[in-house]
């Protein structure tokens, strides 16, 4: 197993599009086992394979206080959908930016597990909230481009003086 590198906001790698995973093979496994000791070193609730610079449609979750109940999620999808619900998110890829997000309360949703079997389940509360930030990253969207322009101008700002910093 390893740790990952992380990639941080305002990097353009984040707003790639992952793939279908059509192999569900040794390396889909190695990426899966990887990416769920990147996620539980960070320490984090959920990753998405974007996060770590592969542009596949790979999740991992674990909202449990014990870090025992990792959920993979391979080419996800929301089946249904229902009412609004206000969380204070946070990113591993935007490092100390806690900002509110409206999103579906309640969710079904699909997905392939790391074999290839599907598995169908509903979340409210946290869960729902990962799996929607998480697919938000596969899609190349990261939580801050939900908040107003003024707010995504400064936290770009931040980001970016302080890799100025680092590459000093
Ligand atoms: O660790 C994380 N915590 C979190 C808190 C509230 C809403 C969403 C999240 S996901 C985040 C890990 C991460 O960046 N996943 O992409
Ligand atoms: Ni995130």
């Amino acid at each position: 197993m390893a740790i990952l590198t992380i990639l941080t906001y305002p990097d353009a790698r984040l707003h790639k599009f992952a793939a279908p995973v059509t192999e569900f093979d040794a390396d889909l496994k190695k990426l899966v086992d990887d990416m769920a000791q990147t996620m539980y070193a960070a320490p984090g609730v959920g990753l998405a394979a974007t996060q770590v610079d592969v542009h596949k449609r790979v999740i991992v979750i674990d909202t449990s206080e014990t870090h025992d109940d990792l959920v993979v999620l391979v080419n996800p999808r929301i089946l249904k959908a229902n009412g609004r619900h206000v969380y204070e998110e946070g990113c591993l890829s935007v490092p100390g930016i806690y900002e509110e997000v409206e999103r579906a309360e309640h969710i079904d949703f699909e997905a392939e597990d790391v074999a290839g079997n599907t598995i169908r389940r509903s979340a409210t509360g946290l869960l729902a909230v990962c799996v929607q930030h998480e697919m938000d990253h596969l899609k190349g969207k990261v939580f801050v481009e939900y908040l107003s322009r003024l707010k995504q101008t400064r936290i770009r700002a931040k980001f970016e003086k302080e890799a100025r910093k680092k590459a000093a």
